[in-house]
């Protein structure tokens, strides 16, 4: 079972495409690795970014789509509009089946994506993928730029919807373009779970915590490597939540560990 990572990298590791790795690793998939992008950054501060230009990140793609059969992938950080182009562009070509977390901010504050993402991702690349895991931001962010779509009675209708409760967010993930899990760490630990209309809601305590930097990157990787396991996408959701729980619990990401 081999699956894919297509992220930016943070040299902490705690979030980015080396803390995917390591979830891959600890669910027992090989995990490969394409980036997107580099930055100089720890879980407290943000220091800046490289890009990887677009003809490169195709290379390494080929590269190992040229070696390895995979069918599940997950997008991290993809920084530009021509990135996600690019990569929807790859996920048809090879028939992938991708997990989108769609990364804007980083937890230290740090810009992750040129201005514009959001509506790039709603144009190129959630209609391709099989799940998207939005955070609150996120789904916010996400749900207007769908409003920016041909539909102009549509889009000056749902201006500006904002998440404040379970509703709301029901409410954007039916306005999302594939499906869904809005995470709940900024909703009193309630996650919204839309697969193909079929709203299941799991809430979970919310731990008092500082140990939160790359939760998102380790959400949607460990769902790709259950998928790769044969679970299906509600079950693999599932599991995933559990994963991170317990790592949250048990402080395996990147703010406690560099606390030590
Ligand atoms: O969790 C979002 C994220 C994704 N990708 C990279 C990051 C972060 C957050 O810090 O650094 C590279």
């Amino acid at each position: 079972m081999i699956v894919m990572s297509i992220a930016g990298a943070d040299p902490s590791a705690g979030a980015g495409i080396f803390a995917d790795l390591k979830t891959f690793q600890a669910i027992g998939v090989y995990g490969t690795g394409i980036i997107t992008a580099l930055t100089a950054q720890n879980p407290y501060t943000f220091y800046s970014t490289q890009e990887i230009p677009p003809e490169y990140i195709e290379e390494q793609f080929d590269s190992v789509l040229d070696a390895y059969e995979i069918e599940f992938i997950k997008t991290g950080m993809m920084y530009s509009p021509e990135i996600i182009k690019l990569v929807s562009q790859k996920i048809k070509e090879y028939d992938l089946k991708a997990v989108v977390d769609p990364v804007m901010v980083a937890t230290s504050g740090g810009d992750l994506t040129k201005k514009d993402i959001a509506e790039a991702m709603n144009k190129y690349l959630l209609p391709k993928a099989i799940l998207t895991t939005p955070n609150v931001q996120e789904a916010e962010k996400l749900t207007k730029a769908i409003l920016t779509t041909p539909n102009v009675q549509e889009a000056e209708k749902l201006t500006g919807m904002k998440i404040e409760n379970k509703n709301d967010a029901i409410k954007s993930s039916k306005k999302i373009r594939c499906n869904s899990i809005i995470t709940g760490g900024h909703l009193d630990g309630v996650n919204t779970i839309n697969i193909n209309g079929e709203i299941t809601i799991k809430k979970q305590k919310l731990i008092k915590t500082d140990n939160l930097h790359g939760t998102g990157c380790n959400l949607s990787s460990a769902i790709v490597a259950y998928l790769a396991k044969n679970n299906d996408l509600t079950t693999s959701i599932l599991k995933s939540l559990d994963y991170v729980y317990n790592g949250i619990k048990n402080g395996n990401y990147g703010t406690l560990i560099a606390k030590l």
